[in-house]
């Protein structure tokens, strides 16, 4: 092969990978680490397996109503929000866990947001209000939305997503 004709060929392999990748781009980042529900504890509370080892996990940016226990007294709508999380989150089902600022509280629980599909953009608000949890319980009625600085992401939506939960009179608002 002559040599202008091996350098025009290597010349345009260049530009079209330099232009595939910048149709293609990188892989889109994602935050969100894999976890299988293993256990329930209460609305916004679970017990989770990662690579085989249980921890709890707590939702952040939300509160749902406590249900009986050694050391909470029932409040209204627990037993429901319970329920919910329960019936939405069936044991083995795989989630996606996303960090925000804290890693663990002082009970050691591991705070996060989980969603039910691992989406590739986190800040979208269909797949915030679809595929996010904590979202889901705000917007059912089942929680109320709850800032715990430093862990403010969402803390906006989740607000909006409360009132809109209260105007519309769901689950705990009724
Ligand atoms: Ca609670």
């Amino acid at each position: 092969m002559n040599k202008k004709l091996l350098r025009l060929i290597i010349t345009l392999i260049v530009l079209l990978a330099g232009y595939l990748s910048q149709v293609v781009g990188p892989p889109p980042e994602t935050d969100l680490m894999q976890a299988t529900i293993a256990k329930h504890v209460d609305g916004d509370t679970i017990v989770v397996t990662i690579d085989g080892k249980q921890e709890t996990v707590r939702l952040i940016g939300i509160d749902t109503p406590e249900v009986d226990g050694p050391y909470t007294n029932a409040e209204p709508y627990g037993a429901e929000a319970s329920r919910f999380t329960k019936e939405t989150l069936p044991l083995g089902t795989i989630v996606y866990l996303q960090i925000d600022q804290s890693d663990r509280d002082k009970h050691e629980r591991l705070l996060r947001y989980l969603w039910l599909s691992q989406v590739e953009d986190t800040s979208d608000m269909d797949n915030i209000q679809n595929e996010m949890f904590n979202a889901r319980l705000l917007k059912e009625g089942y929680a109320e939305a709850k800032t715990y600085k430093p862990d403010t992401e969402y803390d906006q939506v989740f607000h909006k997503l409360e009132e809109e939960a209260i105007t519309s009179g769901v689950g705990m608002h009724q």
